[in-house]
């Protein structure tokens, strides 16, 4: 019997220097499944179209996941608005891999979710991968750096004060708002349609929360953060952060410790 039930994938940006190749390998080495679902932007057509970075990682990855169609698991890709030249191919299966615009996914314990990439619902026509939020420290050096900055436009001669603090708040709340205001339209179209949550991607942000009663559910993206959600046999669905040590990339790893980070639910 596989691993887990199912596997939900987004934002791969296969073609990119900034894909983690490597550490999606090996997370799909250790998660076989009865269905894998691809949740968009798993090749970047729009970053080929300026230069293309394919490594044999990357390779490897197309053909795992060929081959997993090939043996039987149940394969299910939604492209995203970076792999939608795809989307001419709605409903068309090749090497078992089934192209689909969006999907129901139903849990082993009868839970019904919408899956979509996500990039319909996003207000913002510039692409938010940069999301960040800034902790504490971060804050307080910014602070830092601005005094010594401050010193310098003085020096320069340059009028007013500028806070750069005050920059990178206005641009976290931003942000922030965009994030908010994407998981209320996807929350709202998954309600519309009558289910019980949603799982998408497309922000690069991971989230596995309820929101106004019903589940928000984001992959999250193997570019930064190396996450995907898994549902288990019994139903359950689970954030997986696979930022553990990998030997091929690090031989200095110290006890190949696996630090993998589980989140509620
Ligand atoms: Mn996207």
């Amino acid at each position: 019997m596989p691993s887990v039930r199912a596997v939900f994938l987004s934002d791969v940006h296969l073609g990119t220097r900034a894909s983690q190749a490597e550490r999606l390998l090996d997370f799909l080495r250790e998660h076989p499944a009865k269905w894998l679902f691809l949740v968009g932007d798993i090749i970047d057509f729009w970053a080929m179209r300026r230069s293309i970075h394919w490594s044999a990682a990357q390779n490897t990855v197309v053909q795992k996941v060929l081959r997993r169609a090939r043996q039987g698991e149940e394969v299910i890709f939604i492209p995203g608005n970076h792999d939608e030249a795809l989307r001419d191919y709605l409903g068309v299966v090749f090497g078992g891999i089934h192209i689909e615009r969006e999907w129901v996914h139903c849990t082993i314990d009868g839970r019904r979710f919408l899956l979509v990439h996500g990039d319909e619902f996003d207000q913002v026509t510039c692409h938010h991968k940069w999301v960040s939020v800034l902790g504490d420290i971060a804050y307080d050096m910014l602070v830092r750096v601005n005094l010594w900055l401050s010193w310098w436009r003085r020096k320069l001669g340059i009028s007013g004060y500028w806070s750069l603090a005050g920059f990178v708040k206005r641009k976290v709340k931003r942000a922030l708002e965009f994030i908010f205001n994407f998981e209320q339209s996807v929350i709202r179209a998954a309600r519309a349609r009558g289910l019980d949550g949603v799982i998408c991607g497309h922000i690069h942000w991971a989230a596995l929360r309820e929101v106004d009663g019903l589940m928000y559910i984001n992959c999250g993206d193997w570019v930064d953060s190396c996450s995907a959600i898994i549902e288990h046999h019994d139903g359950r669905l689970e954030l997986v952060l696979w930022d553990k040590p990998i030997k091929q990339l690090d031989s200095v790893t110290s006890d190949g410790d696996c630090a993998r980070h589980v989140f509620n639910r």
